[in-house]
Formats: C-alpha cells, structure tokens, sequence
C-alpha cells in the first residue's frame, strides 16, 4: 500500500526534476557562501580611508561559510549588463565568519581591493557573481546619504538597515539595525 502511494509521487517529482532542472541553458544557482553585508555609497568625512588615505565609498562582503573563501575570479559590479564589470584577482581570499571590505573609488591600479568603478548615492546597485559568473548577490538603493550606510543585520544573512554608523571591515551587528 505504501508503495502504491509513494510510486506516483515520485515519479512526479523524477518529471518536475527533468523540467526545471535539466532544461537547456539552465544555470545552476551560486553555491557561495560570500554575500554582500554592507554599501556606504557617499563617504566624505566618517570612518576609513584606504591605504593611501582617500575617503572613498566602499562595499563590505561577509563570509557566511565555516571556511575561508578564495575571491579570485569573482566579480563585482554597478551594472547587471556588465557582471564582469571588476573581476577580483588571484590573491584576495574572505575569511570564515568574516567580513572583507572593496573599495569603490575607479582606481583598481591602487590594490587588489580598488574596484574599477564609482557608486552613485541616488539610485544604484551592487551585484557579486562567483568566479563561474553566476550571480551570488545582488542589493539596491535610492537616496543614500552622506556617511550612512546600508547594512544586513545580523551579517550576512539578515534584512538590510541604514546605519549611521558605519562599520568598515567589522561586524555590522555591533552598532547597524534596530
Ligand atoms: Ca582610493
Ligand atoms: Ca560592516
């Protein structure tokens, strides 16, 4: 009798498998556990400076896996018709649990974490693709303002907060959120 009622079952669930699955061109999803934690897109006076002492925007991803993440070959971007737009190169990896700050200032031939475009505080985006350019993340704005963030709490995972106070390269939950 349980065989009878589990047959049909699965045998739906083998036919779903084959349409959603294994159509043509079907792109499997990112398995990355990296995603995008917080954007300040107008920094003029709080927080970081980068190593030459430039108060640029920045877009901070956090690492949600129990294992460090090599970044090389991911990439990050203001336009989905351009996912390739700032491909992260060989040598910049995300630790455990952690998060990683990316300078958006259009100067990449400053570091391996200069990205080679600027944001706009009044409508943008940022989107990350794993290093097979399969979108891993992607978040949107309007109207940012100057010093405020944008930030998930609790990182990585939770919904996204304007934080007016930014927390470059350290955990959002500290001080972003309510
Ligand atoms: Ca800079
Ligand atoms: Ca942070």
């Amino acid at each position: 009798m349980t065989g009878n009622v589990f047959f049909p079952s699965r045998v739906f669930h083998l036919a779903l498998l084959a349409i959603v699955g294994l159509g043509p061109g079907c792109v499997e999803p990112s398995d990355s556990p990296v995603r995008l934690n917080e954007v300040l897109p107008s920094n003029s006076s709080l927080g970081c400076g980068d190593e030459v002492g430039e108060r640029n925007d920045w877009v901070e991803l956090y690492n949600t896996g129990d294992r460090a993440v090599d970044l090389a070959g991911y990439s990050l971007t203001d336009d989905s018709a351009s996912p390739r737009k700032s491909v992260i190169p060989d040598g910049v990896a995300i630790e455990a649990r952690s998060p990683l700050l990316f300078w958006a200032d259009g100067t990449p031939e400053q570091g391996k974490r200069h990205l080679s475009f600027k944001f706009n505080a009044k409508l943008e985006g940022v989107l990350l693709y794993d290093a097979e350019a399969r979108q891993v993340d992607v978040y949107r704005w309007t109207d940012a303002y100057s010093d405020i963030s944008f930030a998930r709490v609790p990182d990585g995972t939770g919904e996204w907060f304007r934080c007016d106070e930014p927390t470059c390269e350290a955990d959002n939950s500290s001080s972003c959120g309510s």
